[in-house]
């Protein structure tokens, strides 16, 4: 991303696109034709969420702490664009602590292990406890389709498998001094080679500002396409904030602290000129080198127009109100 210098052609070559774009027909159309029919009907409300009690064939990485997961119940997103194939969902990662390119996340995380598996969440709470695999899975895991929109002009549509962030917020009893909340990637470099490089501030941080991390699009993502999340896709537990661009929706989260400032992330240190807190997605604010006015849609040949707050503005403009979109980003 930013100190590096990738050229996009290589890092997202046609290609790839055009072999795998077949895999869009073969989605369960069949299977998600019913609910389809409910999620896009005409005002249909909001972000397609929903829980299903069945268990689907776990593939991601094993554990004997799974409970059953929500299966697919559509094909698209309450906007009615397609999910991205999971092949490519599965694919293309960035995720610096394995890898620089996108394509070689998959491969560079293989095997990478994520149980067990604890986050320690504390700081300004009256109840700061450790969380297992187990207890994350204690929360009731729902079906989350979100668009995931990556500064750097690409996309996705993923069925996330999650559960609020603020169900488990409420568990340790934020104090009234907590403004901000702050995340921390797993630091090793003997199984995440990326943290070798001297370039970057490791380990990776990410915040929320508390109304944020309160609200119900902000989701810890166990899953995704009905299965556990593999290791390039922020296993076991990594955070989604779907109108943010996807920097902020940080992977394998091992601390969770409650804190009263805002807190410097891992994009700010590396470049605080070209990433801020805020992080919104908006066609309008120019990242200091290249336009962020359109977006490439993983899977698809053509570039579409980037949508303010991702498309969720409904659900989120109001956390916004008086701020100047164009300097808080
Ligand atoms: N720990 C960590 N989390 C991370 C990243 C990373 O490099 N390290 N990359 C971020 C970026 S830039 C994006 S776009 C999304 C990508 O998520 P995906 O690979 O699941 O699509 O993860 C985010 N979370
Ligand atoms: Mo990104």
């Amino acid at each position: 991303m930013a100190g590096i210098k990738i050229d996009r052609s290589e890092v997202t070559p046609e290609a790839l696109y055009r072999s795998r774009r077949d895999f869009v027909k073969g989605l369960g159309a069949a299977a998600a034709g019913a609910v389809l029919a409910a999620a896009c009907a005409p005002g249909a409300p909001g972000p397609t969420v929903g829980a299903s009690p069945s268990p689907p064939p776990l593939q991601g990485t094993p554990s004997a702490t799974t409970p059953p997961l929500p299966t697919l119940r559509a094909d698209r997103d309450e906007l009615g664009d397609k999910l991205t194939p999971e092949n490519n969902v599965d694919t293309f990662n960035n995720y610096y602590e394995f890898s620089f390119s996108p394509q070689d996340v998959a491969r560079a995380a293989e095997g990478f292990v994520t149980s067990p598996w604890t986050i320690q969440v504390g700081g300004l709470a009256s109840k700061p406890r450790a969380f297992t695999t187990s207890d994350i899975f204690s929360f009731t895991q729902e079906e989350r389709i979100y668009r995931m929109r990556c500064v750097e002009a690409w996309s996705m549509v993923i069925p996330w498998i999650g559960f609020p962030l603020a169900r488990l917020l409420e568990q340790v009893e934020p104090t009234p001094e907590a403004q901000y909340v702050r995340f921390e990637t797993l630091y090793a470099p003997q199984e995440m080679p990326g943290q070798e490089s001297g370039l970057f501030p490791w380990p990776y941080v990410e915040g929320l500002r508390m109304d944020e991390a309160m609200h119900d699009l902000t989701i810890l993502a166990t899953g995704l396409y009905g299965k556990l999340l593999l290791p390039q896709s922020g296993a076991p537990v990594r955070l989604v904030v779907p109108w943010k661009y996807g920097f902020k929706s940080i992977k394998a989260i091992v601390k969770i602290d409650l804190v009263a400032e805002m807190p410097t992330t891992f994009w700010m240190a590396e470049s605080p000129q070209e990433y801020g807190f805020y992080a919104n997605v908006n066609p309008n604010v120019p990242h200091p080198r290249w336009s962020q006015a359109t977006e490439r849609r993983i899977g698809e040949l053509g570039r579409r127009d980037t949508l303010l707050f991702n498309g969720y503005g409904e659900q989120v403009a109001q956390l916004y109100e008086g701020m100047d979109l164009a300097k808080w980003f």
